[in-house]
């Protein structure tokens, strides 16, 4: 017998009318809590590196590199300005004598709307009088709860002094703030040490860190296999820990640093690597998980294609310059078309507090777009979805795919 397409609309829940359909996408998107699998937060433990409030927002390096090319001002002159001074001169630039159209600038205007204060304000009054009324312990379980964030990695480096100084220093550990241990240093520390010092010392920052992984970013023109410096401790020390520890490696590739170091901390760019180590490394290790992003849109592609050949390769984010609503939207596209739900679409890659809200915002909107997208073209391909197909999939994009990858490591 043939059903009709209203009576089995209504046995199975199926969503075959494309505005309900989109309406329950964003409803769900909207409302299912996120696992933040790499940030540069800190919990109020880690004290000063616990970054928070309008002067940070404003002085974030992405508008800093924006100010620079609108402000008459040199880089000396800026650097010397107190922070809030910096951010007065962001706000008076970009905000004031310009439209904020730019990703970051469209960020701070978000932040400022969920808290209900001035997005058009002439200073900075109203906006710093706000957060610094604050609490702190509160303003975070607020940041996270209108974010709707479970959880954060943050990006741990045990060779910086502050930060060294809070893990052998004791602190309140806040379950949502879960530790990764970032290698960048170790990795490009080309003399000092032997691969068995280097391990030792990384076997006992493991013990104490209790990381949910291992992480190192790499430039374009990281190569693998080869002979150099970086390979061999890669093989002799990095992923033989991986391996013993049952942690999976974060790999993030393609930034140039210091392409302009008048910029400071803005000065990074990127370029196009070349994927094939990825591939060779994930053929290599097939015991090894490894979560994989690439800064050059150039890359995404040959990621995805990558990932269809080695399921120890998870890519996740839309990284840093990618992180521009036209090119998430394209970047997600792509990956529900060449790998159905198997992959990690965002990490915020905050560094202060409310940025969540912005970043998670915008990501959403981008994610509950290009579902809406998949799902409409299954439908006109002759298969409806259900609600709870749906929370499903974006349970799986928002945590079960993380979750699932660190502990299968
Ligand atoms: O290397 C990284 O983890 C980068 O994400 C950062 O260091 C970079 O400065 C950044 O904030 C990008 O969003
Ligand atoms: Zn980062």
């Amino acid at each position: 017998m043939v059903t009709s397409t209203e009576s089995r609309t209504k046995f199975y829940g199926l969503l075959t009318d494309t505005e309900e359909l989109r309406a329950e996408v964003e409803l769900v998107v909207n409302s299912t809590p996120v696992m933040d699998v790499h940030t540069h937060l800190f919990p109020s433990g880690f004290n000063e590196l616990c970054l928070s409030g309008i002067d940070e927002l404003l002085t974030y390096h992405y508008l800093v590199a924006e100010t620079f090319r609108s402000a008459r001002i040199t880089h000396r002159q800026f650097w010397s300005m107190s922070k809030t001074d910096q951010a007065d001169l962001v706000w008076k630039t970009l905000f004031v004598e310009n439209t904020p159209t730019s990703e970051a600038a469209q960020g701070i205007i978000s932040v400022l709307d969920v808290f209900g204060l001035d997005t058009r304000a002439e200073d900075l009054k109203e906006a710093r009088e706000f957060f610094n009324s604050q609490r702190l312990a509160q303003h975070i379980d607020q940041v996270f709860e209108i974010a709707r964030v479970s959880g954060v990695v943050m990006t741990n480096d045990p060779r910086d002094e502050k930060e060294r100084e809070v893990w052998t220093g004791g602190f309140t550990a806040d379950s949502r703030f879960k530790s990764s241990l970032r290698l960048d240093r170790l990795l490009n520390d080309v003399g000092s040490g032997s691969a068995e010092a280097r391990r030792r010392s990384l076997d006992q920052w493991i013990q104490r860190l209790n990381p949910v992984y291992l992480a190192v970013s790499l430039p374009p023109d990281f190569k693998y296999p080869t002979g150099d410096n970086r390979n061999r401790l890669l093989r002799e020390v990095i992923l033989p820990a991986a391996k013993e520890h049952g942690l999976g490696l974060t790999l993030m590739v393609g930034v140039r640093r210091g392409v302009n170091p008048n910029l400071r901390e803005a000065g990074d760019a990127l370029g196009r690597a070349d994927v094939t180590a990825i591939e060779r490394l994930c053929a290599d290790y097939p015991e090894i998980r490894f979560l994989v992003t690439f800064l050059s849109r150039e890359n995404q592609h040959e990621l995805c294609v990558v990932a269809r050949k080695f399921s120890n390769l998870m890519p996740f984010g839309c990284w840093w310059f990618l992180n521009n609503p036209s090119i998430v939207s394209e970047i997600t596209r792509e990956r529900f078309e060449l790998l159905g739900q198997s992959f990690i679409p965002q990490h915020s890659d905050a560094r202060v507090l409310e940025q969540l809200i912005y970043k998670w915002k915008h990501a959403r909107r981008q994610i509950a777009d290009a579902l809406c997208v998949s799902y409409e073209q299954l439908l006109h391909n002759g298969r409806a979805v259900t609600r709870e197909e749906i929370e499903r999939d974006v349970n799986r994009l928002f945590s079960g795919n993380f979750n699932e990858w660190i502990t299968t490591c």
